[in-house]
């Protein structure tokens, strides 16, 4: 019996379909980016331990996974329906702690490890073992994360869901969220109510109200409460022989079955997939704006900046007019020494980097406005002070070789004068009588030396900005992703009986 005819290549398909999926760059420093990519990991999933194992083995039997809240009675069912008592039960809280599936001897291999998770199979002869395998698996609202993982990862790789809720505390322990997710799979879905009361036949109704109420109407079997014996782990046959006789239904026009479930699960992923790639797009669209956002709100920024008011100009005797022997006394009287040009400097420095500081500071400060998710900013005003410091100092040496040029004696005065000239402090006149008729083109040069050495700082933050928030654009990723998807659906269709 084949149950889904294998279309020319949708397994090759399938196969590049997922590692596609699985090498998407889904970062994108938005808040959603974590969920993005839970929903890809869980799509690759299905696609390779669902969707191809159905196609390349259509004879494998059906996989028949219980979940529910802890104590419902999961293992208690699985062990009443195949008439072993293998999957432990028992009154402590959650009893099973890893998925456990009675499956007959010859599929043991295909269930020993489902969806990348370990299972303990065990194997048995009783004739409903030949058309389903029961897979028990831990409680799916666990407060256990291990415990919810593995049995969301079962519950993906099912041919039936069975949600199993105890009566007698079913009120607030039906896992809604995980039942939306397998209406959406397109997987089939069966209530057990399970202990039910014989007195109390409202339960059912009531239940099935809740259940449409929240938009997951389904077949609901009720299994009455029956006496467990001490030391046993199961209850009577007679109390599941109705849930038995539904799974077994299930297989007998298995092949048309089978069928429409995969397809099912086949359309519901792709159209998952398409979700997903349109939230990829719609992301580097996103990230492309936000990065172009914090480039311009940082660009030309240092032409911006008010360096007079940095320094006042040096303490100096007032410039002489005319007469070269006084203009020589002048420059003798406001000699400086090495020291005295290295603490200007220094002085100057610590002030260029706190306004640098402050002015990049209040940028960022706008994250809102630049569309930066909060959190991530820290990082990038970090490097601020070194960078700037680094710019600053190579300015000072650029600005000592030009002093080199004058009168040995009178290099220090020389350097402090041009860099006070440069930040528009100290007037022209000192200037040019240190460097000459052409001071004035010499200062302007300077000055724009400073002003593109404190701009790179600016470019430096930015570029460090979008980097801390990851802002990649995976540009053509995800149009390709949609054109391998296109060709999956068209094979799809075609691997129709
Ligand atoms: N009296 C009675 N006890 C039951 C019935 N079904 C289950 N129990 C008991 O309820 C308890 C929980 O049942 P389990 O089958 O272990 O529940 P579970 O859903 O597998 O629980 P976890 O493995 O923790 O997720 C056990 O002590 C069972 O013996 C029933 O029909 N009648
Ligand atoms: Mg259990």
């Amino acid at each position: 019996m084949v149950a889904v005819r294998t279309a020319d290549g949708l397994v090759d398909d399938l196969r590049r379909l997922a590692s596609e999926l699985e090498t998407q760059d889904l970062r994108s420093g938005r808040l959603t980016a974590s969920q993005t990519s839970q929903t890809r990991d869980r799509l690759v999933r299905i696609i390779r331990s669902y969707l191809i194992p159905r196609l390349t083995n259509p004879e494998a039997p059906l996989s028949v996974v219980f979940a529910g809240p802890t104590g419902s009675g999961k293992s208690t069912l699985v062990n009443s329906l195949s008439g072993l008592e293998v999957s432990e039960t028992g009154p402590i809280r959650p009893t099973t702690k890893g998925p456990v599936i009675l499956a007959s001897e010859r599929a043991r291999h295909q269930f020993e490890s489902v969806g990348g998770v370990d299972c303990e199979v065990v194997t048995g002869r009783a004739p409903i073992l030949s058309h389903v395998a029961l897979v028990d698996t831990p409680d799916i609202d666990s407060t256990l994360t291990e415990h919810r993982v593995m049995a969301e990862i079962l519950i993906d790789c099912a041919d039936v869901v069975v949600m199993v809720t105890s009566a007698l505390r079913y009120a607030d322990l039906v896992p809604w969220e995980v039942l939306r997710r397998v209406k959406a799979a397109g997987t089939p879905l069966i209530f057990v109510l399970n202990r039910v009361n014989r007195g109390s036949s409202g339960a059912i109704t009531d239940f099935a109200s809740r259940l449409s109420e929240a938009g997951v109407e389904g077949d609901i079997i009720a299994v009455p409460e029956h006496h467990v014996e001490v030391g046993t782990h199961s209850v009577p046959a007679l109390a599941v022989r109705e849930l038995g006789r539904r799974l077994v239904g299930l297989t007998r026009d298995r092949g048309r079955y089978q069928q429409e479930i995969f397809h099912r699960v086949i359309d519901s992923t792709i159209t998952q997939i398409s979700d997903l790639t349109d939230q990829v797009e719609r992301d580097r669209v996103w990230v492309e704006d936000i990065d172009a956002g914090i480039r311009s709100a940082f660009e030309d920024k240092a032409q911006a900046l008010d360096l007079s008011a940095l320094i006042t100009g040096l303490e100096m005797s007032k410039v002489p007019e005319g007469g070269r022997w006084r203009l020589r006394r002048w420059r003798r009287t406001n000699r400086l020494k090495s020291r005295d040009l290295a603490e200007f400097e220094s002085t100057l420095r610590g002030r260029l980097i706190t306004l640098v500081e402050s002015d990049l500071r209040s940028i960022i400060l706008r994250k809102g406005e630049l569309g930066i998710v909060g959190g991530t900013v820290e990082g990038a005003a970090h490097d601020v002070h070194l960078i700037t410091g680094r710019a600053i100092d190579g300015w000072f040496d650029i600005v000592r070789r030009e002093a080199d040029g004058t009168d040995k004696r009178d290099r220090y005065l020389a350097a402090a004068v041009l860099i006070s000239a440069a930040l528009g402090a100290g007037g022209r006149r000192p200037a040019e009588i240190l460097f000459g008729p052409d001071s004035e083109v010499l200062t302007n040069r300077v000055r724009l030396q400073l002003l593109d050495r404190l701009q790179v700082t600016y470019t430096q933050t930015a570029a460090h900005l979008c980097e801390s928030l990851r802002l990649v654009s995976g540009e053509g990723e995800a149009d390709e992703l949609q054109s391998r998807l296109t060709g999956v659906v068209v094979r799809s269709h075609f691997a129709d009986a």
